[in-house]
């Protein structure tokens, strides 16, 4: 069992009165070079390099169907529409996101444990991992809203308390990832710097930002400066496909007004080493459906 560390230095500050660029002070990758795993030296570096690497295929049509399966039973269950785990469109009142879905089904709990999914998060991170976070982003066609630039890792910084940059999200295709229906688009390189944003956390933040974020996102002229410098990646493919990001990524996601829904299940799975401790800016920890707390048991 492992128990929450104490409250270490501010590393990466954010949410002051001024916005604040910080070489990052970590490891990408931080298993040994050549670490045993399913991702090649090549995959490694290039993860390295751009902070994303995707799997194409991941999972088969087959499983795929599976996955569908279940979150159409989540999205459309009166009581999981109820529950707050769920997250509702400000606009068009779909279910937006389910969060901790590893915990409320049985079928992603499996897919948390898959050594597809779980020996590429150790040889990533270096080390046991546990899941910090877990969801499903239904971005339904027309008029599903984006979500607006930012990095993960400043919000799991500032509002969970993850000290160090150890922290590595996986996003699998559960639908087709068109360059029309609001993919991922990440801004390749963006890792290698954290950008420390501008203003103080409100009080609850997390009822209002995982609809739509404002604390903790860059300023146009941040933005513009590193999407001029790296440009930006759009990430397609097909169901079943998938994208590894690095927790510092600025990455964002437009709008889907398409009849064709970008339903993807996201894994954040974070090191043993790296437990969250007291938030680094904000007024209290956000709840443990959306940043899991120590105690917890690694995944084996
Ligand atoms: O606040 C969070 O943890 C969530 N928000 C976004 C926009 N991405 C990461 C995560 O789902
Ligand atoms: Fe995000």
């Amino acid at each position: 069992m492992t128990t929450a560390p104490e409250r270490t230095t501010d590393l990466y500050p954010t949410r002051g009165a001024i916005e604040v660029f910080t070489p990052r002070q970590d490891p990408v990758v931080w298993s040994e070079r050549g670490a045993a795993g399913p991702i090649p030296p090549s995959g490694l570096q290039a993860f390295e390099r751009d902070g994303f690497l995707t799997v194409n295929p991941l999972i088969s049509p087959e499983e795929v169907a599976i996955y569908r399966a279940e979150l159409d039973r989540l999205i459309f269950d009166p009581d999981m529409r109820a529950d707050e785990r769920s997250i509702i469109e400000p606009t068009s009142q779909d279910v937006r996101s389910v969060f901790e879905v590893h915990k409320i089904s049985e079928v992603f709990a499996g897919l948390v444990r898959d050594p597809r999914v779980l020996d590429r998060a150790r040889q990533i991170l270096g080390s046991d991992v546990y899941v910090h976070q877990s969801r499903i982003n239904v971005k339904p066609g027309f008029g599903a809203s984006g979500f607006y630039w930012h990095s993960d890792f400043e919000t799991w910084h500032a509002e969970d308390g993850l000290p160090r940059m150890r922290t590595v999200s996986i996003s699998i295709a559960l639908t087709e990832n068109y360059d029309t229906n609001g993919s991922l688009m990440i801004i390749p390189g963006s890792h290698k710097t954290f950008l420390g944003c501008v203003g103080a956390t409100p009080k609850d933040n997390y009822k209002k930002s995982l609809q739509i974020q404002e604390a903790g996102t860059p300023s146009d002229k941040a933005l513009t400066e590193m999407a001029s410098r790296h440009g930006i990646k759009l990430l397609t493919g097909p169901a079943g496909s998938a994208t590894w990001f690095d927790c510092n990524c600025m990455h964002g996601s437009g709008d889907n007004i398409t009849p064709f829904p970008r339903s993807n299940v996201f894994i954040v799975f974070n090191s043993v080493d790296n437990a969250a401790v007291e938030p680094f800016a904000a007024p209290a920890p956000r709840p443990e459906f959306i940043g899991a707390r120590a105690p917890f048991v690694p995944i084996k």
